[in-house]
């Protein structure tokens, strides 16, 4: 019995749109950035050179995304359908054809700002999916083309019962793909109604941020003093990051205070806001590491609010929780001593970033993110130590976490070579809320070297520093060390980041040349 090609091809564009539309879900489900499809949209408005883009635009308006995206599916719906066609007689051409589609997608995913790990689980669910349903789909045809020339031949029972099969299969494929987009598509409105929302937002009080004259020290590839916020590291056990409207947010104070206190954001942010430069690291960060970055935070001091609410003289911890249910208990002292702990409604002069906590999140100088930084923070409950146990504290991790001194070369970059002569050695070295008094740089372990430093506003952010050595040719380690205002000199001794931060110098390899 022979199949006819228009059922090869349906079943290639139906298992090719259910894994698009499966993509899509995930994308809308776990991140907050386009799907792979936009993405891909995007990678050719980006790749297409600037004056035929504008002539595009001209020729369509302001629709030329839409178009463009509907280029991308027509020519996706076409490579589906061919996908199929090809797997009736080689079942690889087709998997070929899905993974060169992925590959595109994977490229432009991934090259967009911010892009992380997470963004590829979307293409990889995708894929899978692609191959499933294809493979379901194909099977009755593979089936009936097997029979062709036998005994089977021209039985119209067979025909009508392969028909049967294959028409089962195509409901349940397209039903899949249908609710997986639609899924994808009421999760994706309400995150798009909360990005609208945050991008609406005007924040009174809250400034642009100047980087201070002088913190920055003037070495080629340096890291930026201020992170931008797409550059800014991003740590969470949010599978699934909350999506709040701000007029949906509450923060409720409560536990050990004699008034209990709760306020929206719109009674937050009439109170009178505080702006700083704060840096915050992460506890896991290895030595050298990337898990830090330094913003300017606007916000609302925590300690007036703990004034206001009355807090009880038994109580010694505050146990903030986040929409999504995670939990860290910080230290009482640290949030209402002198150190303007804030509720942080912007980053860097923009309402946060959805990654980073949007509406508002606790920004604690001095203390690891984890014991303090609560992103979608909605609960503050005065409370003991001895009577909460949080997220980190209960996988091992230290009740107390402030941070560690530590410093970081930045340049060069370990195992490359550089000039000799006038090498220039760059990084940045940090001890949030206590300061950096000094740091130094060795060479194959000889002495230590002072380097110069960076102006900064105050002792919570990081210092970058820089030294210029004359090395001897050939391979050579350098390290770094940090001391304190305090007088801790940052130790030698290689500790991991359980349980409460790494400790160790940075240490890199490069090789000195004429
Ligand atoms: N809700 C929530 N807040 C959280 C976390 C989390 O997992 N969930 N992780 C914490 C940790 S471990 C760190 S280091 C900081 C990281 O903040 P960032 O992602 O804005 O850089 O957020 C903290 N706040
Ligand atoms: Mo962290």
């Amino acid at each position: 019995m022979r199949t006819s090609r228009g059922a090869w091809a349906l079943a290639g564009l139906l298992a090719g749109f259910a894994g698009l539309a499966a993509s899509y879900c995930v994308a809308m489900v776990l991140t907050t950035r386009d799907d792979p499809v936009s993405a891909v949209a995007e990678l050719v408005i980006r790749l297409t050179p600037g004056p035929a883009v504008e002539r595009a635009i001209q020729l369509v308006g302001r629709h030329d995304k839409t178009l463009l995206v509907v280029t991308v599916l027509v020519l996706l719906a076409l490579l589906f359908a061919m996908a199929g066609l090809l797997a009736r007689r080689a079942w690889w051409a087709a998997i070929a054809v899905y993974a060169g589609l992925a590959l595109v997608g994977a490229v432009a995913v991934g090259s967009q700002r911010g892009a992380s790990p997470v963004d590829a689980v979307a293409l990889v669910v995708g894929f899978f999916t692609w191959l499933a349903c294809l493979a379901l789909l194909i099977a009755p045809l593979t089936r009936a083309e097997g029979s062709a020339g036998s005994e089977h031949r021209g039985d119209p029972g067979a025909a009508a019962h392969t028909r049967r099969g294959f028409l089962l299969r195509v409901g349940v494929v397209g039903a899949l793909g249908v609710t997986a987009g639609a899924v994808g598509r009421a999760v994706g409105l309400g995150r798009r109604q909360v990005e609208e929302a945050r991008r609406l937002l005007r924040l009174p009080g809250v400034t642009v941020p100047r980087v201070p004259a002088g913190a920055r020290v003037d070495v080629p590839d340096m890291t930026p003093w201020l992170t931008p916020a797409d550059d800014f590291y991003r740590i969470d056990t949010a599978v699934y990051v909350p999506a709040i409207r701000p007029q949906d947010w509450q923060l409720r104070i409560h536990g050990l205070v004699d008034r209990e206190i709760v306020l929206d954001y719109q009674q937050l942010i009439a109170r009178q806001l505080t702006e700083a430069w704060v840096t915050i690291c992460c506890v896991s960060n290895d030595v050298g590491g990337p898990l830090i970055g330094n913003a300017w935070w606007s916000g609302v001091r925590i300690a007036d609010l703990l004034r206001e609410a009355g807090v009880q003289d038994s109580a010694d911890a505050v146990l903030q929780t986040s929409d999504d249910g995670w939990t860290c208990g910080t230290p009482l002292g640290v949030l209402t001593d002198d150190r303007d702990a804030m509720l942080a409604v912007a980053m860097n002069g923009e309402p946060l970033p959805v990654d980073h906590g949007f509406p508002v999140r606790t920004i604690v100088p001095g203390l690891y993110g984890y014991v303090s930084a609560c992103k979608w923070v909605v609960d503050l409950r005065v409370t003991r130590f001895a009577d909460i146990s949080a997220y980190w504290t209960d996988r091992g991790w230290s009740e107390l976490g402030p941070v560690k001194i530590s410093s970081r070369i930045d340049v060069p970059r370990d195992y490359t070579d550089i000039a000799a002569t006038g090498a220039r050695v760059a990084g940045v070295a940090w001890a949030q809320h206590t300061g950096i008094e000094r740091v130094e740089v060795n060479v194959d372990g000889g002495d230590w070297q002072p380097a110069g430093l960076g102006r900064v506003p105050s002792d919570d952010t990081w210092v970058q520093w820089a030294v210029t050595l004359d090395l001897k040719p050939g391979e050579r380690v350098l390290r770094v060390r940090a001391t304190g205002k305090d007088g801790t000199v940052q130790t030698g001794e290689v500790h991991g980041a359980v349980p409460d931060g790494a400790t160790g110098w940075h240490t890199i390899h490069v090789k000195a040349t004429d």
